[in-house]
């Protein structure tokens, strides 16, 4: 079986999905060799919990001293660039998690860094691989509805995210950055890319930051129009975390992804109920559930693309598109009008 030796960088909250999924994929050939953190104690930590036999404080010194194939970068975004740079600099393919970069410039400059060095670089956008995101893009791609002209794709919830991830009360450029990402990724996914777009952006929080709540309207390029939305600020119950909320509809049908991942699919005026929901894996834990086993669909996913040398469905070049809609929705907000997507 074809090894892959790789390594992660960044031990934090997340990291330790990206840890247990990367375990899994130990029965795909997947050694993880290090991981690293400027945190000592967590990257020891780490080692010992998943068995890996060398850790790092020092990223620099990691990659001189291991042969990798992969390093899977898990720190906040401020640090994305320089580690993905380093990363190409020693000519390691790479994985980073979103948001990609600090801002349009910075995710180009990676993505063309990767390009003219011929790196392999990816960006761990794993929502377009939940189970219920699949499914629906399955059914899309036999043609169900029909080609999908209006959608509404909303992600709002009251859950205390701070307590797991408390840097978010600090972020300047916050909802689209955390979570804009994501529903901009899946509305390319399910409706294709876009011509133009306008957005609101509230900070109903008064002790976060930046914006909490995101509001988008998206005219796409084969003319169909959705609704893109997001907040950590709604009060309603039930509150789904962390689910997306999905509404399609096209020529013959509709196609809804309601709370507790119930698909209702309806084709020529009959509606059809589905589970959509995701397994517990087996190191995994309700509500984040659905979040975990896409981080293991993701890595399975880009770990293929990588072995067989072509890029990731959610390559740099992917992610470029996607958080280019997030940059545009930035602009929209401030000069009150529509922005051209080039
Ligand atoms: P965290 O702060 O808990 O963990 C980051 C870790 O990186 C920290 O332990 C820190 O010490 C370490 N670190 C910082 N700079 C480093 C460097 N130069 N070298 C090595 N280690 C370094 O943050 P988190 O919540 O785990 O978030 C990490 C990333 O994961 C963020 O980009 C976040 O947006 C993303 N995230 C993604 C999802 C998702 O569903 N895709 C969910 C949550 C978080
Ligand atoms: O940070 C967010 C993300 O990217 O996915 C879920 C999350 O951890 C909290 O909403």
């Amino acid at each position: 079986m074809e090894r892959t030796s790789l390594a992660v960088i960044g031990c934090g909250f997340f990291a330790q999905n990206h840890l247990n999924s990367w375990k899994d994929l130990a029965a795909k050939g997947v050694d993880v060799v290090a991981v690293c953190d400027i945190d000592p104690t967590k990257a020891r930590a780490a080692a010992q919990k998943f068995g890996v036999p060398h850790w790092y404080s020092d990223a620099e010194t990691m990659f001189r001293e291991r042969r990798l194939d992969l390093v899977d970068i898990v720190t906040q975004v401020a640090t994305h660039q320089a580690l993905v740079e380093l990363a190409i600099q020693h000519r390691v393919a790479a994985i980073v998690q979103k948001p990609f970069g600090l801002d349009i410039a910075a995710c180009r400059a990676m993505a063309e860094a990767a390009h003219k060095a011929q790196v392999f670089l990816a960006v761990h956008e794993n929502f377009r691989f939940q189970t219920p995101m699949r499914r629906i893009i399955e059914l899309l791609q036999r043609g169900t509805i029909g080609e999908p002209n209006w959608a509404r794709i909303s992600f709002r919830t009251g859950y205390d995210i701070y307590k797991g991830q408390p840097y978010l009360m600090k972020e300047v450029r916050f909802a689209l950055m955390d979570l804009g990402v994501h529903v901009m990724d899946l509305a390319r996914v399910f409706m294709g890319e876009v011509a133009h777009l306008s957005a609101e952006l509230q900070r109903r929080n008064p002790k976060v930051r930046g914006e909490d709540t995101v509001t988008t309207l998206l005219k796409h390029r084969n003319g169909g129009v959705s609704i893109v939305e997001c907040t950590y600020e709604a009060r309603r119950m039930p509150d789904a975390f962390p689910e997306t909320r999905i509404e399609l509809e096209g020529p013959r049908g509709a196609i809804l992804l309601k709370p507790g991942s119930v698909l209702e699919v309806t084709v020529d005026c009959k509606m059809t109920t589905e589970n959509a929901d995701a397994p517990v894996l087996h190191w995994a834990e309700r509500p984040w559930h659905i979040i975990q086993e896409s981080v293991h669909a993701t890595c399975a996913h880009i770990l293929d693309a990588l072995r067989s040398g072509r890029p990731a469905s959610v390559s740099a070049d992917d992610n470029v598109k996607t958080f280019g809609l997030c940059e545009a929705a930035y602009a929209a907000a401030s000069s009150r009008r529509a922005v051209e997507i080039d």
